[in-house]
């Protein structure tokens, strides 16, 4: 198929559109193209959520509007179906490949395994003159050096010729995926300008935002870069809090003022940055520099963010001791275990660390959420006997406490607020991130 054939198909809808990888990014895109009218098979190596699917049932869990209605909507109408077996790709003309893409916890290398795996398994698949579009976010060069040759390879076939390459990556966020997916702007970077084109023809169809043509590796810095940006912009936040804490001052007053001055934005300072990318975007987008790139602040940054949860074990072991209770054997209630506010999502979640050292020192943490199935205790439950209360995530539920109450249920009225959720309240021993020990 020319491309202009193809170009026509996915003008009048008729392309047949294959997702491959039915998370929270693949799920999402395959209904919303199924609800524009395309026909959608959707591949997912675990048959029993494939299987939910086709049942009209929503696999992913938390609060997503719109999306457990769009799936159903879009099976009952035959728009969309789930399978396992990649023999579906041969009825199409258009493959997205939305795999994880995580980095090596220790080299943070990508890991491009589920990539790989995808592209191996599309390969003897491929239809002549399909587009393959990755919505994965990956290294720049990766296009390059890994997904052209991987399926070139796999589909005895020739990009640019046979078939074409584009790598339009997500901008989804939990609790967002429909919202973001229509509203917010996209690079779409081609092999080819061709290829450019012919995506920026297909995302219009669901896409309200700009739709930006560019090249493969332009499309591969800008998602990368924009993740790290963020990650250096907290950062800065979290050290300046360090410094107010330090010299006694109260960084969330020093972050309004300094707000207040002409395009200053200084972030959120925290208990930490989780999160399915922000944690490992600064990797991917500096994976493969060259050897004269000695990239310094996102390493750096990275290491300021990550130190952020073992801040607040420090934080704890002091306020405790102002109360003369020993962190050995101390209970402590943290609040909050997934990584974002209102939210399930626990992926990289700084809590994790944080719990993890508490226990090093020989204390007993109990951890609540009331988003996470396994941590869904009763507040009072987690909060009775409690020598200190550490706040991890600014969930809605703790944003009311009656602390009058919570001190009855306390053993020892200790609290260390790592997201500025508190006035420190009456009757407590309070520290805060940011906040100097007498503020
Ligand atoms: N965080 C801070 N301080 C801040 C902002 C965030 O400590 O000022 C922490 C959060 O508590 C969380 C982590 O960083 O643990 C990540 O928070 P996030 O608001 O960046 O949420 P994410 O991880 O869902 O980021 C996504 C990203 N979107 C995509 O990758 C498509 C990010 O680029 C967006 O800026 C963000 O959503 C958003 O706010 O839309």
């Amino acid at each position: 198929m020319t491309v202009a054939e193809l170009a026509e198909k996915v003008e009048q809808k008729q392309a047949v559109i294959c997702v491959i990888g039915l998370g929270y990014v693949g799920l999402p895109v395959a209904c919303m193209f199924a609800e524009a009218g395309f026909r959608v098979i959707g591949l997912r190596r675990d048959r029993e959520k494939a299987e939910m699917i086709n049942r009209g049932l929503c696999p992913i869990e938390g609060k997503e509007p719109g999306l457990a209605e769009l799936v159903a909507k879009v099976v009952a109408q035959g728009r969309l179906r789930a399978t396992t077996d990649y023999r579906a790709c041969e009825e199409a003309q258009v493959i997205l490949i939305a795999t994880e893409t995580p980095v090596e916890p220790d080299t943070h290398k990508p890991v491009y395994s589920a990539l790989r795996t995808a592209l191996r398994d599309l390969g003897p698949h491929l239809a002549e003159g399909s587009m393959v579009i990755i919505e994965s976010t990956i290294a720049p060069r990766t296009m390059e050096l890994i997904v052209r040759p991987e399926l070139e390879q796999a589909s005895h076939k020739r990009a640019n010729q046979d078939f074409y390459l584009v790598h339009c990556p997500e901008r989804v966020m939990p609790g967002k995926l429909l919202h973001n997916i229509r509203k917010l702007n996209r690079v779409v970077g081609g092999m080819s300008p061709e290829a450019a084109e012919l995506a920026v023809k297909l995302y219009r169809h669901i896409v309200e935002g700009d739709l930006d043509p560019v090249d493969c590796l332009t499309a591969e810095i800008v998602k990368t870069a924009e993740n790290a940006y963020r990650d250096v912009q907290i950062a800065f936040a979290n050290e300046l809090a360090l410094i107010c804490e330090d010299m006694g001052a109260n960084v969330w007053q020093v972050r309004e003022l300094v707000n207040k001055s002409p395009y200053r934005n200084v972030h959120l300072p925290g208990a930490g940055v989780g999160g399915h990318c922000i944690p490992k975007d600064s990797w991917l987008l500096i994976a493969w520099g060259s050897e004269r790139l000695r990239a310094r602040l996102m390493p750096t940054a990275r290491a300021v963010n990550d130190d952020m949860p073992y801040h607040m074990a420090d934080l704890v072991g002091e306020a405790l001791g102002e109360a003369g209770v020993p962190l050995q054997g101390a209970r402590v209630a943290v609040l909050g275990y997934a990584y974002l506010e209102n939210s399930d999502d626990t992926r990289n979640t700084p809590t994790e660390p944080l719990v993890r050292r508490l226990r090093e020192l020989g204390a007993r943490p109990v951890i609540h959420d009331p988003y996470v199935r396994e941590f869904n205790i009763p507040l009072e439950e987690a909060l009775t006997g409690a020598d200190c209360l550490a706040l991890m995530v600014r969930h809605e539920q703790y944003l009311g406490l009656d602390f009058s109450q919570v001190k009855s249920w306390m053993r020892t009225a200790v609290i260390v607020d790592g997201r500025n959720a508190f006035a420190p309240p009456e009757g407590f021993i309070y520290r805060g991130v940011g906040r100097a020990r007498w503020l």
